[in-house]
């Protein structure tokens, strides 16, 4: 985070995190975006304060959004190190791909909209948990009304696109231009600047699936002529398990977040499970990810990995990195 922010921006700051309803939110945040300077520094903070803009918007518009008539919710709570979601043109391999990569079950059938509901599962990088979860199809005939707002609410998505199909650039070239309709757009890299507060952008990688299928070299070349350099491109087969390993780690990389792990003074690391923050985040951010209260008491850290040495007590704005170990003294 920029160290020259005007103190009304960190005073907004401290006022957003202390408010309870999504107005109150989303009035700080624009607040926090007004007072925050604009310049090439604070870009990225632009572009993070517009992304919680949208989301506490639809937050306040979807209240019931997702939820049919019948009373059912297709909203999937968020799990493990963040949420990325399947999605892709009607028999893609989206269904078949949570099942290779997570121990979910869903249904896998050789004809299109097999999938109706949401159907999360757990994968695992390394040591880290990553939810996925398998959506409906998206077609110019037809998409349930729920998914581009289950789409929006993710932290990223994985685009299926089938190899085994001579029609794959189109049906998925259709899949985008769907969802563009409802301001929700798929894109390889999150752009610095989104004047139009609506228009969501999900951080997407390109996977293209069934890469055993016959003619599957050729469309291979199209889709990366056609999409590449728009989309990291990732193929794959789930029949023959290839190309899954890369698959897993690029998803993981594609939330942008990395691991810590923390110990209590005088008792060994607890690598059970690492924390997992956006890439960026401070001895600070930490804290509040631990809980509430700890931003208050914090006094300083000591931490063990990168540009420090072993054990070095640092300051609440220390940046931390991918493997540090860090005891938190209040
Ligand atoms: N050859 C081959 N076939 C695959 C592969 N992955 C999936 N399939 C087949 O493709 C068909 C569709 O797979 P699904 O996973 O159900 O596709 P989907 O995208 O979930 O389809 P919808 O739910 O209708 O959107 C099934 O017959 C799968 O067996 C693969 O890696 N290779
Ligand atoms: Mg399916």
């Amino acid at each position: 985070m920029p160290a020259n922010l005007p103190p009304q921006y960190s005073k907004a700051e401290e006022e957003y995190r202390k408010a309870t309803g999504v107005s109150e939110r989303i009035e700080k945040l624009r607040e926090m975006f007004r007072l925050l300077p604009k310049h090439k520094g604070t870009e990225k903070l632009q572009s993070d304060l517009k992304q919680k803009i949208s989301r506490a918007k639809d937050e306040l518009e979807g209240a019931g959004a997702g939820v049919k008539k019948t009373g059912v919710s297709h909203k999937v709570p968020h799990d493990g190190a963040g949420q990325v979601v399947l999605v892709g043109a009607p028999n893609a391999g989206k269904s078949a791909l949570l099942g290779a990569l997570t121990h979910a079950k869903p249904e896998v059938a050789p004809y299109p909209f097999t999938t109706r509901a949401p159907y999360p599962g757990i994968m695992l990088w390394e040591d880290v948990p990553v939810q996925l979860v398998d959506l409906p199809p998206i077609s110019p005939d037809f998409r349930e009304p729920w998914v581009p707002s289950l789409i929006r609410s993710a932290d990223a998505a994985l685009l299926v696109a089938d190899l085994s199909s001579d029609d794959v650039a189109d049906e998925t070239e259709a899949v985008l231009s769907g969802l563009a309709e409802t301001h929700t757009e798929l894109v390889g890299t999150l752009p610095f600047d989104n004047e139009d507060e609506s228009l969501r952008h999900i951080k997407t990688l390109m996977v293209a699936s069934k890469r055993d299928a016959e003619g599957a070299d050729d469309r291979l070349e199209v889709i990366r002529e056609w999409f590449s350099p728009r989309f990291p491109i990732i193929p794959i087969s789930v029949e023959l398990q290839e190309g899954l390993d890369d698959l897993r780690r690029s998803t993981y990389d594609l939330l942008g977040v990395f691991r810590v792990y923390t110990k209590v003074p005088g008792k060994p690391v607890d690598r059970t499970r690492p924390f997992t923050l956006p890439i960026g985040s401070t001895i600070l951010d930490l804290a509040r990810e631990i809980h509430r209260d700890l931003e208050q008491s914090l006094k300083f850290a000591k931490v063990w990995g990168t540009g420090v040495f072993e054990g070095q007590t640092v300051k609440r704005d220390h940046e931390l990195h991918d493997g540090d170990v860090v005891e938190l003294h209040v």
